[in-house]
Order: C-alpha cells, then sequence, then structure tokens
C-alpha cells in the first residue's frame, strides 16, 4: 500500500479548522486534525509546503516510522505548529490503519476498557447565580460533572466565561482582543461560586475549575488550600508549566487534585510532572503534542505513576480529533474524564461522525478508523477568516497569563 497523495483544507463553518486527507493507491484515504488555534494558515503551510511531499510513495501502515521520520527528520524538534502537523498525519494514519483492517481504533489499541466516556460540561456565568444556574441545567441534563467559571465583579471580561452559553469561542475574528485580569479579586470570588453551587447541589456531581495558567504557584496552592472544602475532581491549568517544578510548590500545600497540559506541544513537558506525581491528570489530547502515537506512550507511562487522563476537547479542535479521542479514551486503562464542548450544527454538518452524547457520556461508535468524516463541498462554502485567541492584561497593563 502506498500513499499516493494529500491535501489540507482550511475551513470556517463557525469557527476555524484544517484539515488532512491522506490518499492511498487503495482507495482508502485517511483524516487528520491540524487545527492550531490562532495560527492555521502556518501549520497548513508547515503540511502542505514541506510534509507532504516526504509522504508521497511511502507505506501507510508504518505509522511509527512515519511519526520519527517527521520528527526526527525535520531536525528542528517540537513546537505547536511542527506537533500539530505531525499529529494530523498521524492520526490520518491510525484512520487508514482502521479502515483498512475494518475496525476502530480503539480496537488497535487494546479494545475497549469501559462502556462509555464521562464527559465534563462547562458551565459560565456573568456572577454566581447565572453560574449556579447553568451548572443546575447540565446535572438535568445528565452530566456526571461539570467545569464551572464564573464572572468576576471588577473585571470587565474574563477569558473561559462565555457569553454564549451553548457555542463557547474563545477566538474572536480580527486583531486579538484585550482582556483585564486582577489576580486578588479572582482568588478572593472563586471560593464563593463552590461554596454556593456545593450547597445547591451537595456533593453528588463532579466539579471542576479551570485557571487558565493565571495564577503564580503560591497562588495557586492558596487557591487550591482555599477550594479543599468543596472537593473539586480538579483544578486545571493553575500556574503555567513550563516550568515543570513549579508544580512542587502547588502540590506541597493542598490536597485540590490537579489537572494541565492542554497546550503541551511534546510528551516531554509532561515527564516531570508524572515522575514526581505533581499532577493527577494530564490535558493532553491527540492533536497538539504529536497525534495519538505520542500519546499513548505518555498515557502508558502516566499509569505507572497514578496519573490519570483528562483529554482536552474544546471546540478549537475539529470533530477529527474528538472521535480520536474517544477511541483513546475508552480503550487506555487509566483514562479519567474527558472535555466536551458543542460543536456547531454547521461544524457538525461539515464533519458527520459516528460518536454520539447520551446523558452525560459520549460513546466512539463503531465505524472503522476514527470514524468522523469530512464532506468538502460543503466545507468550501466556509472560507477561512482570521481570528485570535485574546491576551490578557493586568489592570496597570502588564502582559499576564490568560
Ligand atoms: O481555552 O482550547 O479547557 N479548555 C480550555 C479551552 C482553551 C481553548 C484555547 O483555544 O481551556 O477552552
Ligand atoms: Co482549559
Amino acid at each position: 500500500m502506498k500513499i499516493t497523495d494529500a491535501k489540507v483544507f482550511v475551513c470556517s463553518p463557525g469557527r476555524n479548522f484544517v484539515t488532512l486527507k491522506i490518499y492511498t493507491d487503495q482507495g482508502v484515504h485517511g483524516l487528520g486534525d491540524a487545527t492550531l488555534n490562532g495560527r492555521e494558515l502556518a501549520v497548513a503551510s508547515y503540511l502542505t509546503d514541506h510534509v507532504i511531499p516526504m509522504l508521497i510513495g511511502r507505506d501507510p501502515a508504518n505509522i511509527e516510522d512515519t511519526w520519527q521520520y517527521l520528527y526526527r527528520g525535520a531536525y528542528w524538534r517540537k513546537g505547536p505548529v511542527t506537533m500539530t502537523a505531525i499529529s494530523a498525519v498521524d492520526v490520518a494514519l491510525w484512520d487508514i490503519k482502521g479502515k483498512t483492517l475494518n475496525t476502530p481504533i480503539y480496537n488497535l489499541i487494546g479494545g475497549k476498557s469501559r462502556t462509555k466516556v464521562t464527559v465534563y460540561g462547562h458551565a459560565n456565568g456573568r456572577d454566581i447565580k447565572e453560574t449556579a444556574e447553568a451548572v443546575g441545567r447540565f446535572i438535568e441534563a445528565g452530566y456526571v460533572a461539570v467545569r464551572a467559571q464564573t464572572g468576576i465583579p471588577g473585571i470587565p471580561a474574563i477569558y473561559g466565561v462565555s457569553k454564549d452559553e451553548k457555542f463557547y469561542e474563545p477566538a474572536h475574528k480580527g486583531l486579538p482582543t484585550e482582556e483585564s485580569w486582577s489576580t486578588e479579586k479572582y482568588m478572593n470570588f472563586v471560593p464563593k461560586l463552590f461554596d454556593e453551587l456545593r450547597s445547591r447541589y451537595g456533593t453528588d456531581v463532579n466539579l471542576l475549575h479551570d485557571a487558565h495558567h493565571r495564577l503564580t504557584p503560591i497562588q495557586a496552592a492558596r487557591l487550591g488550600k482555599d477550594l479543599e472544602p468543596y472537593r473539586l475532581f480538579w483544578l486545571e491549568d493553575a500556574t503555567p508549566a513550563e516550568l515543570q517544578e513549579g508544580f512542587r510548590i502547588i502540590r506541597q500545600h493542598t490536597t485540590t487534585p490537579l489537572a494541565v497540559g492542554e497546550i503541551f506541544d511534546s510528551v516531554w513537558d509532561a515527564k516531570t510532572l508524572i515522575s514526581e506525581q505533581l499532577i493527577d491528570y494530564l490535558r493532553m489530547e491527540p492533536l497538539r503534542g504529536g497525534g495519538l502515537t505520542p500519546l499513548k506512550k505518555i498515557a502508558s507511562f502516566a499509569d505507572m505513576f497514578h496519573v490519570q487522563t483528562g483529554c482536552h476537547g474544546a471546540t478549537d479542535m475539529s470533530p477529527i480529533t474528538l472521535g480520536t479521542s474517544l477511541n483513546f479514551d475508552i480503550s487506555i486503562p487509566n483514562f479519567g474524564l474527558q472535555e466536551y464542548m458543542w460543536h456547531t450544527k454547521e461544524t457538525d454538518e461539515v464533519f458527520p461522525h459516528h460518536y454520539y452524547f447520551e446523558r452525560g457520556f459520549l460513546y466512539p461508535g463503531d465505524a472503522p478508523g476514527h470514524g468522523v468524516d469530512f464532506d468538502e463541498k460543503l466545507a468550501a462554502k466556509f472560507p477561512y477568516e482570521r481570528a485570535y485567541l485574546p491576551v490578557n492584561r493586568k489592570f496597570d497593563g502588564t502582559m499576564w497569563n490568560w
């Protein structure tokens, strides 16, 4: 079997997506997601100008060798553009493998370890009351885990607190918008939200919170401690993790479980965090870190250290990534929780898929490969529109993490 061609499609059915399609001489094709929010065209060029010419004529069966060829072969390792491009190829090859053998990807990596994939949804509100009501709607809809984010008095716009309840999209068209930040206001207010949520809904529901990397390690330690009475399922992205050792400080002070990794572009970013047992959940998915091939390795490594997975599942990854994540989630022994946000109707139509949602759980379906297709004709009706994630500044103008 040989790869005969590959093409990159950039479309915007509600938001931008980059899709790689790999063709073979046996008529089977594979699909990979190459979306990098706010930097989409760089990955498209990396694939078209540099990767696709290297793929033609290769045997698509040799997934590991192709991964090493693109990773080691580039000489320049890591980086979100490179690793997102490699992910797209990797996932497309797993898709081809599944279609060739006529079986879902989860059967190629060990089969099912569970019957369904537990997800968490995103509840947002401008204030505690609104957020609490949103959490209630998720519980009624059957969710067993809910992430809660609230507006903070005195901070006009906060990253991660969506105005649209159903379709959260942090990127905005045009140039980057600016948001403001006060760690003090935030840290004083967030425990009040969880106090209200626990008194309204009791302890049955799993509650999560995302700090979006805006705290220093000692501030994150304080927040983790303050949230302990409310028994969070996890505190996400408490501090930026370029400095993995920073998590030692948080860990020394709090038993609130920690999750990080949605922006990691290499499994190396998680090595110290896992081997020193500094986190409880790894948030990498099969998109940013080079695809399913490295994710399987880091998940097995994590399993040895009692670290579970919690795949990033925001809408800036196409249904192809979600379908692949679900095949991974249902199979590995140390799955923890899957993030789930709704794609728009237009996105779902451009990417017809076999996975489905039912009362708080996702099911990967049993189609061969990852089970997600791509409607090229429909995609062509939604051309790319430049969009960026917002930047974050403290009130004195200092650029801050988000
Ligand atoms: O902000 O994927 O947990 N989910 C998140 C996401 C990220 C976006 C960035 O593009 O934090 O919503
Ligand atoms: Co997050």
